[in-house]
């Protein structure tokens, strides 16, 4: 449960939100949607049945992120340590963008949702990306909600990519390094089109950020919760919502 939710948070970090903006909806909600294998193991279930009921919750969320007027959904669906996992378990898991999108496409499109991808490309099965590729051409006009999923994502492949990027502009003479600045950085990541998220959950208790967003979450506010993603409700979701706007209007007042 939410009161069981902890967090940090220094005083006088320059993005505090003015008093103003302190019941505003946060812009930009991320999730780690941890404990899916958790709760399939509670249950004696194997593990991708967690994953099967966790993307039944994916739906549920998005729809309340976007009736409530966030802007951006970013769900970290898998990481590129995920790899690691037994094969089958791999296999299933880049089988449900598909099996998602079979279902909810048209409801997206329906819903003005724009579906974007976040993470490097390589190594995810072609099967995956056409069902991803058709999705997010599908909505590429809709001006709703943008959910971006986060697939085959790390933090620190998206720094080094980035780095990479602006060290072969440096040689090409299309910057200078005197100009590398935190704007610079921003716009050669995965991100660079999206705002910082404002607020990250996650669930199942664990309090890492497990290489997700390190450059983009240096001034987020973080919700951890103990319930299992499987678990998690519109109303686990609002409670994280009302936790981000009370710590917002007790910043706002200092
Ligand atoms: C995945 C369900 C949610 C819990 C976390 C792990 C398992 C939805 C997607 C998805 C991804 C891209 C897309 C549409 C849907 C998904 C993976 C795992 C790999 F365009 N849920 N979900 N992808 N899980």
């Amino acid at each position: 449960m939410f009161e069981k939710f902890t967090s940090w948070k220094k005083d006088k970090v320059p993005n505090v939100p003015k008093e103003n903006e302190s019941m505003s909806i946060p812009h930009h909600v991320a999730i780690i949607m941890d404990g899916n294998g958790r709760w399939a193991k509670q249950k004696g279930l194997p593990r991708v049945a967690g994953h099967r009921e966790g993307m039944k919750v994916v739906n549920k969320i998005v729809k309340k992120a976007n009736d409530i007027g966030v802007k951006v959904l970013t769900l970290y669906a898998f990481s590129t340590e995920n790899w690691k996992r037994p094969k089958p378990e791999v296999e299933f898991l880049m089988k449900l963008p598909e099996l998602y999108l079979d279902k909810e496409l048209p409801k997206l499109v329906e819903q003005n949702v724009k579906v974007q991808l976040m993470g490097r490309r390589e190594n995810l099965p072609e099967h995956t990306l056409r069902a991803v590729d058709t999705a997010i051409e599908q909505t590429k006009q809709n001006t709703g909600l943008i959910l971006n999923f986060a697939l085959n994502y790390g933090s620190r492949a998206e720094i080094i990519d980035a780095v990479q990027s602006i060290a072969k502009d440096v040689e090409a003479g299309v910057i200078s390094h005197e100009s590398i600045d935190e704007s610079v950085i921003a716009s050669y990541l995965m991100t660079k089109e999206l705002p910082d998220p404002d607020l990250l959950i996650r669930t199942s208790g664990e309090m890492r950020l497990s290489n997700f967003m390190l450059w983009q979450l240096a001034y987020s506010e973080f919700c951890f919760t103990d319930v299992l993603w499987p678990d998690f409700s519109e109303k686990h979701f609002m409670e994280a919502i009302h936790m981000y706007q009370q710590r917002a209007r007790r910043y706002g007042g200092v």
